[in-house]
């Protein structure tokens, strides 16, 4: 399987992340992209291919236009605002009873329209991490576009908590979104994307919500227990014209891989009956049972299962890469869902 790769996730590195009411060292650092390429070389997976530039059509056909540029942007508004020695970060939201139909005009004020958590810092280097993140993922793309049976976007930051004018979660353009939406505008006429990360991918449900042409399934952590909270339940089918193209498998705290092959197997049952042309995989592996923030139970092997049981789909499959922060295993599980892939395949 071929693997894309660009070193300019290295510009995005924040100083420090709140979490628990601490401020520690962020978890989504560029280490966790070195150990991922790490293991696609050592594993011998295949050749790793660096990102084709592109314009910002493909991320204009999934982002609003006003969120991207005040993305382009923000960090220079930022430093004029508040000098260059701490990463941007907003403080308040507009939650119940507040307006949602103005967009404020200072930094301070766009970074709380724009956001939907404290825990997404952006530095002089997110813009151009975060492009080459969703240029990792549109080259991969291509790739099965051109006849490639699977590729594996290597993309940091993480993009599936990203909607089509907010950021959040460690994301900001939605990888697989563009990724996906990309795939129908060279001719799929049905993509499914399959969201494997321990957080649910409430970016890419919100873009697809009301489509039928890409179904969204999505495995994660209970929204009652687990961040982000406020999506991600059963209940949530899609809307209008894409009404039954939305599952959610919510999942509680210490769930491990028996549980999680029940909801796995059902999702890829869904998929199934949709035969899609092609999938994307939201590929995170923060429901690893040493992950430093999550609460499920998997363990190594069951990410070579997981692999499998994805590829006896047989659909053209893109591997985007979302989330998983425990480093030191972070390559090894990843790679291993692609290698159960290229096993069963
Ligand atoms: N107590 C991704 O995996 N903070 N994003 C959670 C837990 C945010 C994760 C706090 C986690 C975002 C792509
Ligand atoms: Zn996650």
């Amino acid at each position: 399987m071929l693997t894309v790769y660009s070193d300019a996730h290295h510009a995005h590195h924040a100083q420090f992340e709140l979490i628990d009411g601490k401020l520690v060292p962020p978890f989504e650092h560029p280490r966790r992209a070195e150990m991922l390429l790490a293991q696609v070389q050592q594993a011998n997976l295949g050749e790793v291919l660096p990102a084709k530039a592109v314009g910002l059509e493909p991320i204009l056909r999934v982002h609003d236009p006003g969120y991207v540029a005040f993305l382009q942007t923000a960090w220079q508004e930022w430093v004029a605002a508040h000098g260059d020695e701490t990463d941007a970060l907003p403080l308040n939201w507009a939650t119940r009873t507040m307006r949602h139909d103005r967009i404020p005009e200072t930094i301070d004020g766009k970074l709380s329209y724009y956001s939907f958590d404290a825990g997404t810092p952006i530095m002089a280097g997110t813009w151009h991490a975060a492009t080459a993140a969703a240029r990792v993922a549109l080259t991969a793309q291509q790739l099965i576009t051109d006849g490639a049976a699977a590729a594996f976007g290597l993309c940091r930051p993480p993009g599936h908590h990203a909607a089509r004018d907010f950021y959040g979660g460690y994301c900001f353009l939605n990888n697989a979104a563009i990724a996906a939406q990309a795939f129908r505008d060279a001719g799929a006429a049905r993509v499914a994307i399959l969201d494997v990360d321990y957080h649910h991918g409430n970016g890419t449900q919100a873009i697809f919500y009301d489509r039928s042409d890409v179904l969204f399934v999505s495995i994660h952590g209970h929204p009652k227990q687990e961040y982000p909270y406020f999506l991600g339940y059963e209940d949530e089918r899609g809307s209008g014209a894409g009404e039954g193209y939305t599952y959610n498998y919510p999942l509680l705290w210490g769930t491990d891989w028996g549980m999680y092959e029940e909801a796995l197997t059902d999702a890829l049952q869904h998929i199934q009956r949709y035969a899609p042309d092609v999938m994307v995989i939201s590929l995170g592996v923060d429901t690893f049972e040493k992950d430093p923030i999550s609460k499920f139970r998997l363990r190594g092997a069951d990410y070579h299962r997981m692999g499998a049981a994805i590829a006896r789909l047989g659909i053209p499959t893109l591997f985007v890469m979302e989330g998983g922060y425990a480093v030191e295993e972070i390559g090894v599980n990843a790679v291993n869902v692609l290698l159960g892939f290229e096993a069963a395949s």
